[in-house]
């Protein structure tokens, strides 16, 4: 029997007298010998779809109509890809060459019909290709649609479809079908040729990196999350089973536990040493109970939050204390040798620590940011900018710059006066405007002003 192939089995009774029984089928088994295939093993063809994302007129080129089919134009997330997508009530098909016995990938995106008369619970659409005939479901969150559609849902409410098939010939048609009144949206439509790459890599090492894993830390307890995408083109996947360790196959933290058809996992309870390895190990099992394992690269635990350092006001090589211009910068080094730096974001405000001038944002980088602070602040005040950093693990800190104040008048002296005194060298004070004092001149002054405060005196003679 040949793999991918679906056999069907006829069987008649035959009673002691000769007399045959009207035959019964079964509904057909698939063989398959082959056992899941990690999805980054996967090649991919060419689209060999014509207009797979009905961003030109339907034509006798590309697809075939029977009902009515119409290519509507909308923006943002109404449509999936491109300028249109295409509201279908019937059926639509298009031939597309192929090469007998090969596998070929058929995917398509999918939402419900925008039609408040309609009830939108059991929407559905079929899809037909050589031996495949499915029914999908038009997905819908309940409880959220209240017509107006924000672009949000409806983003969500475009559904992919992934199916595989085996063509039989040197064409395979692919058909689209609406069920019931209220018709579906179809959107970026492929067929792709299929190979498993067949490199032959020492065993074990191939499979690493395989199961995407990320820790982070919950109050106490330490949170591992996976996920993998595993494939089997021949018979579905029917479980999942996932282990955590602290060596490569490992069942030291947890041991097999299934998530069904799950493509990740989580688990909350946890108690991990800092700097530790964890390695997750996942096991697939498809309908002919044939298993694959792929692995992780080894996540290093991350107890501690990233280091930030040598933070200032400016970019310049050193903290600025005073500026003129409303553009407030600062400067910062940041790291974590542990997981690494994920992304730095910062606030300013008028004491050290808060943000009210401006909230947190992200960074142009993470080692220095600058921002147009005109209509924010003024003459005088004094920005203090916060900046914060997270790690891969989810930790972060935070550090705050002594403060930068603006200053962009003069100081004022319509109130100040200077005076000229005799240094008293004597108990008897000279007489103004006179002194005896031939070396020596004495100043006072007083009244100079300023919000920014006084740096310093310059005195011309
Ligand atoms: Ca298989
Ligand atoms: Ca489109
Ligand atoms: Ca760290
Ligand atoms: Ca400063």
């Amino acid at each position: 029997m040949a793999t991918g192939t679906k056999y069907y089995s006829t069987v008649t009774a035959v009673d002691a007298a000769g007399l045959r029984s009207s035959p019964v089928s079964s509904n057909g088994i698939t063989v398959d010998s082959t056992p899941p295939v990690p999805v980054e093993k996967l090649n991919f063809g060419p689209n060999l779809v014509n207009n797979p994302s009905f961003e030109q007129a339907l034509g006798v080129a590309d697809w075939n109509v029977s009902g009515t089919a119409e290519a509507v134009a909308a923006s943002g997330f109404a449509t999936k890809d491109g300028q249109k997508y295409l509201h279908l009530h019937g059926s639509i098909s298009q031939t597309v060459p192929t090469q007998p016995g090969h596998k070929y990938q058929l995917t398509f995106h999918a939402r419900h019909v925008e039609k408040l008369s309609l009830p939108l619970q059991s929407q559905e659409g079929k899809v037909s290709a050589p031996g495949l005939h499915k029914t999908f479901k038009l997905y819908q969150r309940f409880g959220t649609f209240d017509g107006s559609g924000s672009s949000d849902e409806v983003a969500q409410n475009w559904h992919q479809h992934i199916y595989y098939f085996t063509a039989t010939g040197s064409e395979s048609d692919i058909t689209f079908r609406s069920v019931g009144r209220a018709g579906m949206a179809l959107d970026q439509v492929s067929v792709r040729l299929v190979n498993v790459s067949t490199q032959r890599e020492s065993d074990g090492e191939s499979a690493s990196g395989l199961v995407h894993v990320h820790t982070s830390t919950a109050a106490d307890w330490h949170v591992v999350q996976a996920s993998w995408n595993l494939e089997d083109l021949e018979s579905p996947i029917v479980k999942y089973e996932w282990a955590i360790g602290t060596v490569k196959g490992g069942t030291q933290l947890q041991g097999f536990t299934s998530v069904g058809r799950s493509t990740s996992g989580r688990n909350e309870n946890l108690h991990l040493q800092h700097g530790s390895s964890v390695h997750v190990t996942v096991v697939a099992t498809n309908a002919a109970e044939l298993r694959t394992v792929v692995y992780s690269v080894p996540a290093v635990v991350d107890l501690t939050p990233p280091v930030i350092s040598n933070i200032q006001d400016g970019v310049e090589p050193d903290d600025v204390d005073y500026q003129s211009t409303e553009t407030f910068a600062a400067s910062w080094e940041v790291s974590d040798k542990e997981s690494g730096v994920s992304w730095c974001e910062w606030g300013q405000g008028l004491s050290p620590g808060s943000t009210e001038i401006s909230h947190f944002q992200s960074t142009d980088s993470f080692s220095s940011s600058s921002k147009n602070l005109t209509g924010l602040i003024y003459h005088g005040q004094t920005v203090y900018t916060t900046v914060r950093c997270h790690n891969q693990a989810g930790l972060e800190s935070q550090a705050v710059t002594d403060g930068a104040t603006l200053v962009t008048s003069p100081p004022d002296s319509t109130a100040a006066a200077l005076r000229v005194a005799s240094p008293s060298q004597t108990p008897f004070p000279a007489e103004d405007r006179y002194q005896s004092a031939a070396e020596q001149l004495r100043f006072f002054w007083e009244g100079f002003s300023d919000e920014a405060g006084i740096d310093h005196y310059e005195v011309l003679y």
